[in-house]
């Protein structure tokens, strides 16, 4: 019977895919997808993945200023799931529980830019993924046996942690390099001392897997421009970073003339083993309690080397030989070699210093300059099984195919529209897969149904197997992806439910160990949820019925007792605002203060079974 089904939906994709290419035709102009029904029905077929079937790939696309990670499936490109990192989300009760609550600190929501897997020898593990916030410069890290946020941490002395996709080879270090340049603490100083008092200070985070940890382990009062994207050395460049710079003017106002202006900016490029060394040796300042190299007092291993105008991005090749720059503003990608920056630094080859980095000469590190006929505003890099580099085109709309070795132009492909990033099958590892990359359009204009005046942002899939690049499908998403992570689906192995914990006090497995304690004004709940009721003490008459004095501070402790994957229990009280779960095993807290008398309902969130509707109780507050 399934046969009979997939020929007929896979007859309607095709369809509905043609009909799109044509209206988009009439609308903007030719598209890149050939309009021979053999073929379009060919690529339906090759994003259709059936009920029942698993995509072959996962796609991280971070969720910018929703401050939350989008899942999608690759190459059905449906959305999975929406995980909160940095901002409330009511679905799950993020931000509500204590737990959630500890983890977001004093935020509401963030911008989350970058997202980096985990890497052990330059390969995706498929264990965690590092997150950064912009707007509130946090670093978060999620457990993927979970997909839930483990730690998240305010970095000091920063303002705008931009890009995390850079963590190195073994993830010793997770680099937070910064778009924005403060005095360090963010104290106030007037803008006439930009140049004295701010830094742009890039930060090394680890990772502690024991104890599920994040940390500052020391930084870099780097000059006070701004840092955008970076990439990690690997296997010959093992131990470097590069990071692109702009506004190297440094203008404070007006920036988008005055930090346009030089001709050139700089890629700064560092080596974190040298650097480490000289912190552990002491050659550091220790401010606001952070461990801070200063480049033009504590000498040694950063170079910096000039590049064409306000570059965005900045790739290391896959086999670690070469880092690719585009500049926004200028026409070319450049390439540079790992292995003349070396013989460069070991000649002091250098054309000048800037505090107290070496600027080496630009001629001695470029291998050559690519520009694609027409091709306007290169921003990022991304590469295949080959060593071929895909190059997103911000303003001519494209992602243009080139050889890194020659720097000849393979292929190009037109997108809708104005891509920032684009994310290739394991791409930023030692081994891309080559088989796929996925536009992150900025502008999706006419690509889908209207919803008014602002329209989602669009990603489409891009086939790479066969001798052109081929746009395959297309799929709009959430404000919106800066940047995005692709990963082998058989590298993440997720728990059905989570295990009992004996060791935690607040979790409660059976119906006898159920109590309301009372201390004063302190009310504990200990209760359990299962299909389908809550507990909060089987001693009592109504056990699903919680009774408190006006004023009371009331803690609920709540653990799901369906050891059964997928069966999450959520709770809410009327009226009070909050709204949490328990997922199957899981145990959470939710603190509130009975400040409102009167008699208030509560119930179960999450549809959860047939008897869903009756699993409910009342808070019943006394008034004073
Ligand atoms: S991303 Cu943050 S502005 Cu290109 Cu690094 Cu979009
Ligand atoms: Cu438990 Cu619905």
């Amino acid at each position: 019977m399934k046969k009979g089904i997939i020929p007929a939906i896979t007859g309607l994709v095709a369809g509905v895919l043609a009909s799109t290419v044509f209206f988009a035709q009439t609308e903007v102009g030719p598209r890149p997808v050939a309009n021979t029904s053999s073929t379009v029905k060919s690529n339906a077929e090759k994003v259709y993945v059936p009920f029942g079937e698993k995509d072959e790939y996962y796609l991280f696309a971070s969720g910018g200023h929703s401050g939350q990670l989008f899942v999608y499936g690759v190459p059905s490109m449906r959305h999975i799931r929406t995980v909160p990192i940095f901002s409330q989300d009511s679905a799950t009760g993020y931000g509500w529980s204590e737990e959630s609550k500890k983890l977001m600190g004093n935020y509401t929501w963030g911008d989350f830019h970058h997202p980096a897997f985990s890497e052990t020898k330059g390969e995706y593990d498929g264990k965690y993924m590092f997150a950064t916030d912009v707007a509130n410069s946090r670093a978060a890290v999620m457990d993927l046996k979970t997909f839930t946020v483990k730690d998240i941490i305010e970095v000091p002395n920063t303002s705008g942690p931009h890009c995390a996709a850079f963590v190195t080879d073994n993830s010793e270090y997770i680099f937070l390099p910064t778009r924005f340049s403060v005095p360090l603490g963010s104290a106030y100083a007037s803008l006439d001392e930009y140049s004295q008092k701010y830094y742009g200070v890039m930060s090394a985070v680890q990772f502690d897997e024991q104890k599920q940890k994040l940390g500052v382990s020391w930084q870099v009062a780097l000059p006070p421009w701004s840092y955008d994207l970076s990439d990690a050395g690997k296997g010959p460049s093992h131990g470097w970073g590069v990071i692109t710079t702009y506004n190297t003017e440094e203008a404070t106002t007006t920036m988008e003339i005055n930090a346009s202006q030089a001709d050139r900016d700089f890629i700064v490029l560092f080596n974190w083993q040298e650097l480490e060394k000289m912190v552990a040796e002491g050659n550091y300042e220790e401010v606001n309690g952070e461990k801070i190299v200063f480049p033009d007092k504590n000498k040694g291993g950063i170079y910096l080397v000039p590049v064409a105008k306000s570059p965005h991005g900045v790739d290391v090749t896959p086999d670690g030989t070469r880092f690719i720059a585009s500049g926004k503003l200028a026409p070319s990608m450049t390439v540079f070699s790992f292995e003349k920056a070396f013989k460069a630094i070991e000649n002091k080859d250098f054309s000048g210093e800037k505090y107290g980095m070496p600027v080496l000469n630009y001629d001695s590190v470029m291998e050559r300059e690519v520009n694609p006929e027409n091709a306007l505003g290169p921003l990022h890099t991304q590469f295949d099984d080959k060593g071929m580099a895909y190059t997103t085109m911000f303003i001519s709309s494209e992602i243009v195919k080139w050889d890194p070795n020659t720097g000849e132009t393979l292929d190009r492909v037109p997108v809708q529209y104005s891509p920032g990033h684009s994310v290739a099958a394991e791409g930023d590892s030692a081994s891309p897969d080559g088989k796929y990359i996925i536009a992150l359009n900025k502008i999706a204009k006419d690509s889908y149904l209207s919803v008014g005046p602002s329209h989602p942002e669009s990603m489409q899939l891009i086939d790479l197997t066969g001798p052109k690049m081929e746009i395959i499908q297309s799929a709009p998403v959430n404000p919106e992806p800066h940047y995005a992570q692709m990963i082998k689906a058989d590298k993440i192995k997720t728990i059905t439910v989570y295990d009992k914990d004996p060791s935690n006090p607040d979790a409660v497995y059976s119906q006898d160990q159920t109590r309301i304690e009372r201390n004063g004004k302190k009310v504990d709940v200990y209760g359990i949820a299962m299909r389908s009721r809550f507990i909060f003490d089987a001693k009592s008459e109504r056990p699903d019925v919680i009774e408190v004095n006006e004023g009371d501070e009331v803690t609920i402790h709540l653990t799901n007792i369906d050891f059964d994957q997928d069966i999450t229990h959520g709770f809410a009280i009327n009226k009070y605002d909050l709204n949490f779960e328990v997922q199957p095993g899981q145990t959470e807290t939710i603190k509130f203060k009975a400040d409102k008398a009167g008699t208030y309902p509560l119930y179960c969130t999450n549809f959860c079974s047939a008897l869903h509707q009756e699993m409910n109780g009342y808070l019943l507050v006394k008034p004073k």
